[in-house]
């Protein structure tokens, strides 16, 4: 029989559960991760949030009915236990609840679709088909936990740094990185895009006078490609400043990467040492190389770039062997960065674009902007796009816009670098790609 809450309140998490509360009544409610009858006596181990307590029923303390009861629990179903907390040698925490009364929240049906123990190895396709039974197991909640702190200390970053947190629209009516990208939507009787990128509205609110801004959101990238690194939906954590350059845009990521290198090993050593990382902090500065050094490497190495050529995947893995860690690669070829990066001012060939590489993984790009009007619509022409499509932002350039800087870094591929994972997929709750839609 299945129960309501009614007047139960749940009194501790399990991870609360220790020696000082012997002999009190208490309430805990969770999953039953584990059932062992021996007879006489049945263990029942109880998961919640944050950890695990056992539940012991001695045939000789407790009424028969109840035993029953547990006796009767199926893995995985919703409890609650009211019971006295009871020292115990061979307990995992050093105590156990002796119980007193149980509700059945939920009964789950077996067979599970997959086994959330760990004991049973399952392959990462059966893993997504079955996501809210995967994100149990704790060295999968881990990679969240982690998540969701380097999400807060990057909002405390930029809040202690002067940035303001916006909010700009994922409904869209152009193209900002290119093309081939986009998801076109139907908009009632026009055409539309998902926003691949806040980076128009970013540059427009430099125009309106926000000076700092920052936005932690969802950005929409037509990937054809299935690989590692991406994804169709990803989460983006962008910055915009006026009055900056590329260099100092450059020290702000740096920083930012610092104090959630910082945070995270400080306030997740628990959940890294479930994921097996020793996560330590790295070397600052960061390394500069420059984008002819790094054609240089590639080539050095025995794989052949010409200069002016976007970094093939093979590259990208050279580059790695030579800098595991953190570094930036610096004065890209205008001709492969987006219209809206600044030409270098004494050999335009070259911008002031940068990539923020962890190893052979780009983790974040970004670039000093160009801020005057007419030369950004030659290079929004130049890359073959129609300025009239471009006219709402433009028209914030004629108006007394700064000179300003930015770069978006990609926070699911950040959290792989901090949990030691080679597939993006892990990182993200329910990933969508080319090939998942669902759930
Ligand atoms: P870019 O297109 O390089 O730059 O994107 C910035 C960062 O976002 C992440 N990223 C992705 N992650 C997973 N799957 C994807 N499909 C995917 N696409 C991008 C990467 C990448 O480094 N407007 C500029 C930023 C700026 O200049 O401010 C932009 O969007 O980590």
């Amino acid at each position: 029989m299945v129960s309501l809450l009614d007047n139960w309140k749940r009194t501790h998490f399990t991870k609360n559960i220790n020696s000082n509360l012997v002999d009190e009544e208490i309430i805990v409610m969770g999953w039953v991760h584990e059932i062992r009858d021996l007879g006489g006596i049945v263990f029942v181990v109880i998961r919640d949030r944050d950890g695990k307590i056992q539940v012991t029923a001695p045939s000789k303390k407790i009424d028969s009915k109840l035993l029953e009861q547990i006796r009767s629990f199926r893995k995985e179903s919703v409890v609650a236990i009211k019971g006295k907390v009871q020292g115990s040698d061979k307990a995992p925490n050093g105590v156990e609840i002796i119980p007193n009364e149980i509700k059945v929240l939920n009964e789950a049906s077996q067979p599970l679709p997959m086994d959330p123990t760990d004991k049973v190895r399952a392959e990462i396709d059966t893993r997504l088909d079955s996501r809210f039974i995967d994100l149990r197991r704790d060295n999968i909640s881990s990679i969240f936990k982690i998540k969701s702190q380097m999400l807060h200390s990057t909002r405390l970053f930029f809040e202690d740094n002067g940035f303001i947190e916006v909010n700009t629209p994922k409904l869209v009516a152009s193209a900002t990185e290119g093309g081939t990208e986009l998801f076109p939507i139907t908009y009632f009787e026009r055409e539309a895009f998902l926003s691949q990128s806040p980076q128009l509205y970013k540059q427009m609110m430099m125009s309106a006078g926000f000076e700092r801004i920052f936005e932690i959101a969802q950005i929409f990238r037509a990937e054809e490609h299935d690989t590692l690194r991406h994804l169709n939906e990803t989460i983006s954590i962008d910055m915009e400043s006026s009055f900056m350059t590329d260099i100092d845009v450059m020290e702000i990521l740096e920083k930012l990467v610092n104090k959630v290198l910082v945070d995270v090993i400080k306030n997740c050593q628990k959940h890294l040492n479930i994921l097996n990382v020793d996560l330590k902090l790295s070397q600052c500065p960061f390394p500069v190389v420059t984008y002819d050094t790094a054609v240089e490497i590639i080539n050095s190495k025995g794989v052949e770039m010409e200069w002016g050529e976007d970094l093939s995947r093979a590259s990208e893995k050279l580059l790695g062997e030579e800098y595991p860690g953190y570094y930036f690669l610096t004065e890209w070829p205008s001709e492969i960065k987006p219209f809206y990066v600044m030409p270098n001012e004494k050999d335009p060939t070259k911008s002031h674009a940068f990539d923020l590489m962890f190893g052979n993984l780009e983790i974040s790009s970004g670039a000093m902007r160009i801020h005057q009007h007419d030369l950004l619509k030659d290079k929004i022409s130049e890359k073959g796009l129609n300025p009239d499509a471009f006219e709402s932002y433009l028209k914030s350039f004629d108006y007394g816009m700064p000179p300003h800087s930015g770069w978006g870094l990609g926070a699911d591929r950040f959290n792989m670098t901090l949990t030691g994972l080679n597939n993006i997929r892990e990182t993200v709750l329910f990933p969508r790609d080319r090939r998942r839609l669902t759930p």
